[in-house]
């Protein structure tokens, strides 16, 4: 018989297929899996998926495994009785051929002829991921489903699904599935996904499967380099909004308060625009949905923050309270800076240098100092303003980075509060004094780009975000 180069292909590769009750999120869990919200159909409610469906996950252009939706199960009573009767008729048959008879015993529109699509497929694949919805309690229903499955004599994995925030419900799953014998289960959310529960179900799909370890290791490196391309991307991003914050300045042109307040109001309007645009941005590389946003307690709605970055409580919420060492000295409020000179009144020293200015300075700074003759003062963001605006961000993309893993952990996520992990780089102020001596390098340029001295804040904001740092 010829055989096309496809049909081979197709059955060289791991079959999986994924199998459970119905509406437990297996549709769902293969969306995830496969990135796309393309396949299948999802909805709350029972015997969604009707037929058997494949879909084949690639590491770049490399085919590397077909995951097959089944339908869920809908009457193991039914199910587990019919198999009885056939295991019966013939006791020396092995459990896998008492399913084979059965699913060759069954007609179109038999009660049983979605079951019987399931164990097909059971059947023809090497791996089952058998998904549960931990909310529903241990039924006997889900137990006798564990039992006919395992008569096909394929490894099983089951995978917990709704995990988030049904801790104990997980903990008692754990223990009925520990009576079967089966301990190596998985955690996944399929809504607050995480990259690591990912990893993890590919590991120990290897671990059941050793024919197709290589194959499943280009997948996890494949995955593994996506996301920290991601998170990467992520991180650059921040340190984007850190620089263009910092770097900008708000001209001041005369002494009167009214612009003072118009140019405050101003720079504030523009740190609050600079940030939105950055939070789009960053649930977009996530492709984070207002599910996902409310699932991490993340305080945003609608795409928005829902606190204002110079709210009052701000600056204590983020750990930042006047006390603190970090801020000794400075103002207790998030806001702006008077700069004189290109310099910031803050740093007096420096200030005082540029009195008995030479010409490199001059050429330096001429520009600034000639405004400074003319009466021209900038407003820029001050520190705590940039500080807050840091950790925010860190906190958030710490938030997006570990979706799911935020379930562990109700306790601490509930609040908009800096956690311990949160933290500025080591040599923060002067990072921020220097960008705001540098209003130039706000925007990209090739001369900014490859300034030493700004590849290094940049290198140290992005390893911070990131935890390298
Ligand atoms: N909160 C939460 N909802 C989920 C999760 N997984 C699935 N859902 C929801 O659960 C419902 C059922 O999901 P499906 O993927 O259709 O379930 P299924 O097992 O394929 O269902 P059938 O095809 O009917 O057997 C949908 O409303 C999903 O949005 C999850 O991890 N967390
Ligand atoms: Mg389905």
């Amino acid at each position: 018989m010829k055989v096309t180069n496809e049909s081979q292909n197709v059955h060289a590769l791991l079959n999986v297929a994924v199998v459970g009750h119905t509406n437990t999120g297996k549709t769902s869990l293969i969306r995830t899996m496969l990135r796309s919200t393309q396949f299948g159909e999802i909805e709350d409610a029972a015997g969604t998926t009707r037929h058997v469906e494949r879909a084949t996950i690639y590491a770049g252009n490399e085919a590397i495994l077909n995951l097959h939706d089944t339908p869920g199960i809908e009457d193991a009573h039914a199910l587990q009785k019919q198999l009885k009767t056939i295991s019966a008729r013939n006791s020396s048959q092995s459990t896998a051929e008492v399913l084979e008879e059965f699913v060759a015993s069954i007609s179109i529109d038999d009660p049983l002829e979605q079951e019987a699509k399931v164990i097909r497929q059971v059947l023809r694949s090497d791996v089952l991921l058998y998904i549960i919805d931990v909310r529903e309690p241990v039924l006997e229903k889900y137990l006798i489903e564990i039992e006919i499955l395992s008569k096909a004599m394929k490894p099983i994995i089951p995978v917990f699904n709704f995990i988030a925030e049904h801790t104990e419900e997980l903990a008692t799953w754990r223990k009925k599935l520990a009576a079967f014998n089966i301990h190596a289960s998985l955690e996944f959310d399929t809504v607050a996904f995480s990259f690591e529960a990912e990893k993890r179900l590919y590991q120990k799909i290897q671990s059941l499967v050793e024919l197709h370890y290589d194959k499943l290791q280009k997948l996890i490196n494949h995955r593994a380099k996506v996301w920290d391309q991601l998170c990467l991307s992520a991180a650059k991003r921040i340190a984007d909004l850190i620089v263009s914050v910092a770097c900008h300045r708000e001209s001041k042109h005369s002494q009167s308060d009214n612009t003072v307040n118009t140019a405050a109001q101003k720079l504030k309007d523009f740190v609050r625009k600079a940030e939105q645009r950055c939070l789009q941005d960053l649930l977009a590389i996530f492709n984070f949905s207002e599910k996902d946003i409310a699932l991490q307690k993340i305080p945003v709605s609608n795409g928005q923050w829902q606190i204002d970055l110079f709210a009052p409580g701000v600056l204590k919420a983020y750990g930042l309270d006047v006390g603190s060492a970090a801020l000794k000295g400075a103002a207790a409020g998030a806001g702006i800076d008077l700069m004189v000179g290109g310099l910031s009144l803050g740093a007096a020293s420096a200030f005082g240098a540029i009195a008995g200015t030479g010409w490199s300075t001059f050429k330096r700074y001429g520009k600034e100092i000639k405004a400074k003759i003319q009466g021209t003062q900038w407003l820029c963001a001050d520190e705590n303003t940039l500080q807050i605006l840091f950790l925010r961000q860190q906190q958030l993309l710490s938030k997006l980075m570990h979706r799911g893993h935020a379930a562990y952990h109700i306790d601490q996520i509930n609040t908009v509060t800096a956690s311990a992990t949160e933290k500025l780089p080591s040599d923060w102020s002067s990072m921020i004094s220097t960008l705001q001596q540098n209003p130039a390098w706000q925007k990209p340029s090739a001369a900014r780009n490859q300034n030493p001295l700004y590849q290094a804040i940049e290198t140290k904001l992005i390893n911070t975000l990131l935890g390298n740092g």
